[in-house]
């Protein structure tokens, strides 16, 4: 008796609620087109930046620099670790455009002004690190200049430091490249920024041709919050059927081509590149077996890249960055680390795939052991 009395006391409290919301929202959805009262765009944008990783001044982003003699963010990092020194490297502050010339204070997060300013919005295009530069709407301008990573992958120190070494030797000047974080920009422009270190003889793909609405950074992000713009993921649902919720986006799949060469044709694309970045990792391993005779190791924090003496996959106490590195290794490296940073699949599959099918191929030149499955290259 006691239990059914609960029940139908939650049945009556569930039917009220329902009732009650239901009542909310049908005089909302009523009200809505003649609301006039204008919202507080200023603060409701002030809230949600505040929440976002942009205004997280405890980020490491924003105080890997807390112990330095100096306490100053140099110049070569200020750009994007600080609002005033993307304002530097703007000119805004009447130094020369397109260079930081002075260092910026810590715990500078990306503030309003580092988007809402003069320059972004009378600027057209962006330089990248490869030295191309891209057409650009303004409101993408900041998202470009930030996210678009440090290294482009040819035209920058990768082939510099190569130099005329032989691909699969080992020389004292080589060493692992980094591409840096989120270089999402560089990512979603493919060739058209040359972010990935991209082989001769092969071509590439440009930017990410998406679909109406969602082609740009601030048509997915709302550049506040970061998050998906609204409507969130539902935006994505009205062609993607399968999004039900986040992080549904990594069931998406449109392409007929089975990327890693598995076999499944039916796999969300999410796992077609997570499978080329697997066999990518094995093929590097594999040939720092047999070619450069020291295992390698990742890790996702610095040296990222390490001596594996216990061929474990973990970097465990006394094992230090890795030293033996060929110019086959290197590019590899370079692209694994771009495409993993960079939410590679869902801001440009094909640029992707490319290039991790592509560094596969090229260390099998080098390590006939490594298994050159039916890669399917976009
Ligand atoms: C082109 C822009 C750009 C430049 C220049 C740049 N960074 Fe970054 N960096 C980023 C972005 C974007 C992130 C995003 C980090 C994240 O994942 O939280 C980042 C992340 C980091 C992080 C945090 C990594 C983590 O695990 O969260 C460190 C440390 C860092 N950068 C150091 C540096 C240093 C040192 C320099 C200068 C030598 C530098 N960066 C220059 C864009 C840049
Ligand atoms: C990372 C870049 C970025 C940062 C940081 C940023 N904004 Fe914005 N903001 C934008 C973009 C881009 C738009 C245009 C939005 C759109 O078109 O959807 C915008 C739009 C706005 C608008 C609406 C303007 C209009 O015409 O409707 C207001 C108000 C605003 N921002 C205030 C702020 C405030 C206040 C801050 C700091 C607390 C801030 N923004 C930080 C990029 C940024
Ligand atoms: C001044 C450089 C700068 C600008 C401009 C900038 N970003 Fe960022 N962004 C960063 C850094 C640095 C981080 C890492 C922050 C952290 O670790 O707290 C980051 C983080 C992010 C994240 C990751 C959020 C998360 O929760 O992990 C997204 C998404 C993002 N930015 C999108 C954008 C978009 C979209 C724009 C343009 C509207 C933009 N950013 C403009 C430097 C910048
Ligand atoms: C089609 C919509 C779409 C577009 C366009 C888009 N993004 Fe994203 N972005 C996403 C989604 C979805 C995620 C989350 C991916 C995940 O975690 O699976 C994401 C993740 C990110 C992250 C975090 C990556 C990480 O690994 O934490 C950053 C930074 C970012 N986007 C920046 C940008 C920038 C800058 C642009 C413009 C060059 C851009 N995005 C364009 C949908 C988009
Ligand atoms: C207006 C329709 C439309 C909307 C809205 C849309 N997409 Fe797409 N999406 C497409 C089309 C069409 C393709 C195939 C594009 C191509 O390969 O040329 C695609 C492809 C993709 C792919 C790559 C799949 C593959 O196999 O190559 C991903 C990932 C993706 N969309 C994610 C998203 C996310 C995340 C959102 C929401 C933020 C979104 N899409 C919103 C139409 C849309
Ligand atoms: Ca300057
Ligand atoms: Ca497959
Ligand atoms: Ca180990």
């Amino acid at each position: 008796m006691k239990k059914t009395a609960i029940l139908s006391i939650l049945v009556f409290a569930l039917a009220i609620s329902t009732g009650v919301l239901g009542y909310l929202y049908s005089t909302k959805m009523v009200e809505e087109p003649k609301a006039e009262t204008p919202q507080l765009p200023i603060s409701a944008m002030t809230d949600k930046w505040a929440a976002s990783a942009h205004a997280d001044s405890s980020s490491l982003a924003f105080r890997d620099w807390d112990e330095t003699e100096d306490k100053n963010v140099p110049p070569t990092c200020a750009k994007c670790h600080s609002s005033s020194g993307l304002k530097d490297y703007f000119g805004l502050d009447g130094t020369a455009v397109m260079a930081v010339d002075n260092p910026a204070k810590i715990g500078n997060v990306v503030d309003c002004s580092a988007c809402h300013n003069s320059y972004v919005e009378t600027a057209a295009s962006v330089k990248f690190p490869s030295g191309m530069e891209a057409a650009a709407t303004s409101d993408v301008v900041p998202c470009w200049t930030c996210h678009q990573g440090m290294q482009g992958g040819i035209n920058g120190d990768l082939d510099k430091k190569i130099g005329s070494t032989e691909v699969d030797a080992k020389s004292e000047n080589l060493g692992f490249v980094n591409p840096h974080y989120l270089a999402v920009g560089s990512m979603y422009l493919g060739s058209e920024a040359n972010g990935g270190y991209q082989y001769e003889g092969k071509t590439y793909a440009g930017h990410f041709e998406h679909a109406e609405g969602v082609q740009t950074c601030t048509e997915c992000h709302d550049p506040h919050s970061l998050h998906l713009a609204d409507p969130g993921f539902k935006k994505c649902q009205t062609c993607h059927a399968e999004v039900t919720a986040w992080p549904d986006q990594q069931k998406i799949r449109r392409t007929k081509q089975d990327y890693d060469g598995d076999g499944d044709v039916t796999e969300p694309t999410y796992d077609e590149i997570q499978g080329l970045t697997e066999k990518l990792m094995t093929a590097i391993v594999l040939y720092s077996k047999d070619i450069s005779k020291a295992p390698i190791g990742y890790t996702q924090n610095y040296p990222y890249w390490f001596a594996d003496q216990n061929e474990n996959g973990t970097q465990d106490e006394g094992e230090k960055g890795y030293k033996d590195w060929t110019p086959r290794m290197m590019r590899a490296a370079f692209n694994y680390k771009f495409v993993t940073t960079s939410a590679g699949y869902v801001h440009n599959p094909v640029y992707s795939a490319q290039l991790l099918i592509d560094s596969i191929t090229d260390l099998s030149g080098g390590d006939s052991a490594i298994a050159l499955e039916k890669f399917a290259r976009p």
